[in-house]
């Protein structure tokens, strides 16, 4: 418990300029006064020693002269940038000081491997988390700007595709304001996430070249860069005595490092994201070129260039490219070669201690490869032997597993990979001999045919149960078989695991399996992107505290049934509310009604998250007050909708699922007769910066995936940070969000996850509900045009012959109107729905991502905090 008193302590002796967040400067951009540049030019022409001591303006006006040659008449977007290169001034000090801080003290370090960081932006959560906001405030406000705009000139760092790369971008936050030493690595895409656009109501994917302007927020490494290889031979030769088995790779790149410092809040440490870009081993063929053979001159550079090119645009959808694979290794075994280097330095040869100084965090199963590729390491490059090695690699490494969806769960063809990597192939070939018959042991009582069963539903390498011709290698396994724990990402989740998914792992390795429930980086997702909430917070408890230990934020329990705060908080709603209102204007023109309920879908697209039951839903609603009579629409809870949410590019259904929302949203917002009481807008292009506005303006927000199916959702976790309530399944984190707000504050529908397997089976004898079958029959008759398109759509849940309605939307249909209508009869009680949603914020401080890491270091990782001195 040490690290916990170390914890508090570091809180309670912070400077007092980190304590209290300073108000946002809400001046709208005013003219530029070309009297103070030309008075800021005049002190800048004085370059002093430490840039940390000139002044915010005159460093802005200094950054913009020397990076970007401009003096006076700044855009916004130069105001940015001056604005961010002179910020990272102070953050790459920052960095510089903790990481001789952690030089000195050789601490054990965390490195969290993923393909996915999805950051968002950085100049607003750098200038708060280093405590820096009101000087910048001050320094851009002297100029004739404003922060907030300011900031919005700035891209997304989109490096992932949804909760998954999020969750990646909440643990660093929480484990630089936690004091731990521990890095991220992932791989530097040149084009992350697809950029998403309606045309027509149709989704269109467009490239996201995020780094055309340059990156304030990356530091290149020059001299970090490894060779890493693909294909080749694999051969034995004598060396001495000993055999030693060498690869020789036909094709080489470079892993060239680029590091993104990430400021901890409220702690003088800056910890690190370390991601590689692929480069092509010589520059340029010049012999190639000379010879006239332009296109070979440029091949090698397309071809290393194409490995840390694009994200994958999924998310738990099936991808099978090896391109995939690629990435992958590429990323895994940069990263490895740079941890054993700097360990080697420090320590030598003496791997013994490797467990001790180094741990690795598998988000899911796309790092996986490290198992083979540190066995690769330290068996044919260091010349240590297997048992060794193997003792060394299960010690160092975790998994994390992040979903149910069999689809997802990575499985590699072995003729795919014994080409791409001969050498890996060979070692997962022998782990999977030596673990098989390690099982054949432990198994040794069971008769001969259930134990050949068991093992062989246990084998790394197995069958593809759709074609008995192709052999597979499961990741999941490899990663469960090579690590020392393996985590699922909330309660019920982990329990799916244990049961179901890796029962079988499970029986032989209990104390293997845990949990880590999910969360979120309340600096982020409340205290940043909600500032009028959090003064309001920080006001309410005589503290700032919260925002380093958000269990504190129960204390607003106390409050929850106050008429007078419940005032300030509903001032605070209607300000986010009115914000997200001028978004929808700015990108659909229309005006909508402030006081109207605003209810919220933001999540990727999938059959398994069940927008469509909302359309449903909505469909339904429209219909009803088409019926009533004036008088009687007037007594109805008028609602906006949104819903916001990218399809992976080769996911046709999803892609319907889109069009269906625009189609519907076309015809009921023209509506005169209803347009007051019933929205529903689709806002594209869902990203971090879209979240930041959208959540603290949400009141309703909805999580109603297949119960058994949503691993956990972290988007419920940041609404209900903000005080918005939740319609929801008996699923993911929903499950311990609804136990720490209070069951009967939530609105809970649908079926159990035990009941799913059963109901799947009876769903062909289901009696639907009569409004199930007048909306199916409004769809497939074209009341929202596009008859044809949306006939799968239908089918896929209405015609048995086609589809068996896999997330069971009929099921849950019935109790799922029935939660919405409890949800219209609480808004119509506006202190009960207050009261309500100030319990929610209340009941959030179990989700915060620093208790979820706290976790994670305590009972995996075994790191302890190590602060530098401020
Ligand atoms: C996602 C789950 C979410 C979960 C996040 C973070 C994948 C593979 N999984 O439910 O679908 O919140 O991971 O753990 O993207």
């Amino acid at each position: 418990m040490a690290y916990r008193q170390l914890q508090n302590h570091s809180i309670a002796g912070a400077p007092p300029a980190y304590r209290q967040i300073a108000p946002r400067v809400t001046l709208s951009r005013r003219p530029l006064r070309v009297s103070a540049v030309a008075e800021l030019n005049k002190t800048a022409a004085v370059v002093p020693e430490s840039t940390a001591l000139v002044p915010a303006p005159v460093d802005i006006a200094n950054k913009l002269r020397y990076l970007f040659g401009r003096n006076g008449d700044y855009t916004v977007a130069d105001a940015y940038q001056g604005t961010s290169w002179s910020v990272r001034e102070k953050l790459i000090d920052s960095f510089n000081k903790t990481h001789e801080h952690w030089k000195k003290e050789d601490p054990k370090f965390i490195y969290y491997l993923s393909a996915e960081f999805l950051m968002g932006r950085s100049l607003i959560n750098t200038v708060y988390n280093l405590g820096l906001e009101g000087e910048y405030a001050e320094a851009l406000n002297q100029l004739g700007y404003e922060m907030e705009k300011v900031a919005d000139a700035e891209r997304d760092a989109a490096l992932g595709n949804g909760g998954l790369g999020r969750l990646a971008a909440c643990f660093l936050d929480s484990m630089a304001t936690l004091d731990l030493p521990g890095w991220g690595y992932g791989i530097r895409y040149k084009y992350g996430m697809f950029k998403q656009a309606l045309r027509n109501g149709y989704q269109v994917e467009l490239p996201d070249i995020w780094l055309t302007k340059g990156n304030p927020w990356e530091l290149r490494r020059d001299d970090v860069k490894f060779e890493v290889g693909f294909g080749g031979r694999v051969e034995r030769r004598k060396q001495g005595s000993k055999e030693i088995t060498v690869w020789t790779p036909s094709e080489k790149v470079i892993a060239q490092a680029y590091d993104n410092p990430i400021p901890g809040f409220n702690t003088p440490t800056t910890s690190n994201l370390r991601l590689w870009d692929a480069v092509p081993l010589t520059e340029f063929d010049l012999s190639a070129f000379n010879a006239g053979d332009y296109d070979r001159a440029m091949l090698e550079r397309e071809r290393a260039e194409g490995i840390s090119a694009v994200l994958y645009p999924n998310d738990s959808t099936p991808e099978g490219k090896e391109l995939r694979l690629k990435q992958q290794y590429f990323f895994v075994c940069a990263s490895l070669q740079d941890v054993l280097s700097r360990f080697k330095a420090v320590h030598g040869n003496n791997f013994d201690l490797l467990p001790e100084k180094a741990c690795f965090q598998l988000n899911d199963t796309h790092p996986t490869i490290a198992v083979a590729e540190l066995m690769r390491l330290l068996l044919d490059v260091e010349g240590l032997d297997w048992d060794k090695v193997w003792t060394i690699t299960t010690k160092c490494l975790n998994y994390t597993n992040h979903t149910v969806m069999p689809e997802a769960l990575e499985k590699w063809p072995v003729k795919v990979m014994a080409k791409m990597l001969p050498r890996h192939m060979e070692i997962i070939e022998v782990i999977n001999e030596g673990w098989t018959k390690w099982l054949g042991g432990h198994l040794k009582d069971l008769a001969p045919e259930e134990r050949a069963k068991r093992i062989a539903a246990m084998s790394i390498i197995h069958e593809n149960p759709w074609n008995k011709e192709e052999m597979l290698v499961n990741m999941a396994y490899l990663a469960v078989v090579g690590s020392s724990a393996v985590n699922g990402v909330a309660a019920i989740h982990s329990n799916i695991v244990k049961d179901e998914i890796l029962n079988d792992f499970y029986q032989i390795f209990p104390s293997k399996f845990q949990n880590k429930t999910n969360g979120v980086t309340p600096r982020r997702w409340l205290a940043w992107c909600n500032p009028e909430l959090a003064s309001l917070i920080t006001d309410t408890l005589g503290t700032s505290e919260w925002i380093n230990d958000t269990e504190k934020l129960a204390g607003l329990r106390a409050y929850a049934s106050d008429k007078a705060f419940q005032a300030k908080w509903a001032a605070v709603k209607k300000a986010k509310k009115a914000k997200l209102a001028e978004l929808i204007k700015k990108v659909h023109g229309d005006e909508v009604n402030p006081n109207a309920l605003f209810d919220i879908q933001i999540k990727r697209i999938h059959e398994y998250k069940r927008q469509y039951l909302n359309v449903l839903s909505i469909i339904w609603r429209y219909k009803q007050l088409k019926k009533m009579s004036p008088e009687e629409r007037k007594k109805a809870v008028a609602r906006v909708c949104v819903i916001g949410g990218k399809a992976a590019s080769a996911y046709d259904m999803a892609k319907r699922i889109i069009r269906l929302v625009t189609a519907v949203g076309d015809v009921i917002n023209k509506d005169p007769e209803t347009k007051d009481y019933l929205r529903l807008y689709f806002l594209p292009d869902y990203n971090v910066s879209l979240a930041e506005t959208i959540i603290p303006a949400a009141e309703l927000s909805q999580h109603i995936s297949t119960a058994g199916t949503e691993a956990s959702g972290t988007s419920n976790m940041k609404f209900q940070m903000n005080g918005c309530l939740i319609i929801g399944t008996w699923d993911g984190a929903n499950i311990e969000i609804a136990e720490e707000t209070g069951i009967d504050n939530v609105f809970v529908f649908g079926v159990r996850a035990e009941e799913i397997n059963q109901l799947r089976k009876e769903r062909k004898n289901l009696k639907t509900d009569p409004r199930w079958d007048e909306l199916m029959r409004d769809i497939e008759g074209g009341m929202f045009g596009d008859k044809d398109y949306f006939k799968p759509l239908v089918d896929s849940v209405n015609n048995m012959k086609v589809g068996n309605d896999w997330f069971l939307l009929a099921n849950d249909f019935a109790s799922y109107l029935k939660a919405q209508e409890d949800v219209d009869a609480c808004y119509k009680d506006q202190s009960e729905w207050l009261r309500r949603s100030i319990m929610y914020t209340a009941g959030s401080g179990k989700f915060s991502s620093d208790r979820t890491i706290r976790e994670y270091a305590e009972d995996i990782w075994h790191v302890t905090p190590s602060r530098p001195t401020a």
